[in-house]
């Protein structure tokens, strides 16, 4: 039985009705997935537009890799490479969500319309970050990322990664509680691949319920990583390159929806917009179909 009590709402954010789709826009040379594509503001500004127009509820825009091994980009270039975007889509009209590790980068893309701060350490990174979302009243993304201070690239050991993403990300929306960010602005996120591996993201993914019982929406961010290279690696074991997992991306897309997520992260949209709408859909016809039952019932009487 999927849960979808956990889907909620997000205090500063549009309603969506069903599972939103948060389009990708790395302006970064080096990104995992899709690094260099878009590292030029008109390009990822129209890039932006476009994941709008193939059914993108809002756009995530990052300037710093957090691909293993990248090393941190400095906080002007980080800045140069943002905010001109965020500022260009924010002005379209788009719903756009920043995605950094530092407060300076968060506020100031507050300030040129971004509306959600997305940052995959959980509040860690920047001490400075948790107080700046909170000042700003905006919502604030919750990523689990245990190898963060340890350099980030360490490889995460679990005895059981599910109750112990759970406690841990518990911890830190304890944490970003007591810094000033309202329950109400809290979206929770397991971080795949973020120091796991691929039986860990899968285990995660097979327990979306669990995170849903921290009760607080959930994002998931799948699209295009290694567990999905494992899951659909050949007879020879060789992963298909990162742009080959966007069918991948939409079916997880499909199973987070249908689980009650809140939202997918994706850099292909279009497959997972259609998604999140079946998945949508086939709510509906259950929902539909116990009121039918139950007047059936009804009238059987
Ligand atoms: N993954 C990446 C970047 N940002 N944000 C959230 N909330 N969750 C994630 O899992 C996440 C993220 C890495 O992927 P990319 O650099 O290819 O976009």
């Amino acid at each position: 039985m999927s849960n979808h009590s956990g889907r909620g709402s997000v205090t500063g954010l549009p309603a969506w009705d069903r599972c939103a789709v948060m389009g990708v826009v790395n302006v970064t040379p080096d990104s995992f997935s899709d690094g260099g594509r878009w590292f030029d503001t008109t390009a990822a500004v129209k890039h932006g537009l476009d994941l709008v127009a193939q059914g993108a509820d809002l756009v995530d825009v990052g300037g710093e890799s957090t691909r293993p091994g990248a090393t941190r980009v400095d906080e002007d270039e980080e800045l140069r490479r943002v905010i001109p975007v965020v500022r260009g889509l924010a002005s379209e009209g788009v719903v756009v969500s920043v995605d950094t590790m530092r407060a300076s980068v968060a506020e100031r893309s507050l300030a040129a319309g971004a509306v959600l701060v997305n940052d995959v350490s959980g509040g860690l990174a920047d001490p400075r970050m948790i107080p700046a979302v909170a000042d700003a009243g905006a919502p604030f993304v919750v990523m689990h990322w245990r190898g963060f201070l340890q350099g980030g690239n360490v490889e995460g050991v679990y005895e059981d990664v599910v109750r112990e993403v759970v406690d841990e990300l518990h911890a830190r929306v304890d944490a970003v509680l007591a810094g000033g960010i309202t329950a109400d602005r809290i979206v929770v996120d397991p971080g795949l691949g973020f120091s796991k591996n691929a039986e860990h993201d899968l285990a995660l993914l097979a327990h979306l319920d669990r995170l849903l019982a921290l009760g607080r929406p959930l994002l998931v961010a799948a699209s295009r990583k290694r567990f999905l290279g494992r899951v659909l690696a050949g007879p020879d074991g060789a992963p298909p390159p990162a742009r080959e997992r966007d069918a991948a991306t939409s079916a997880v897309s499909a199973l987070a929806a249908h689980a009650g997520a809140w939202a997918v992260r994706v850099h292909e949209v279009r497959a997972s917009a259609d998604a999140v709408r079946v998945a949508h859909a086939v709510e509906q016809a259950r929902a539909t179909g116990h009121a039918l039952g139950a007047r059936g019932a009804e009238e059987a009487r």
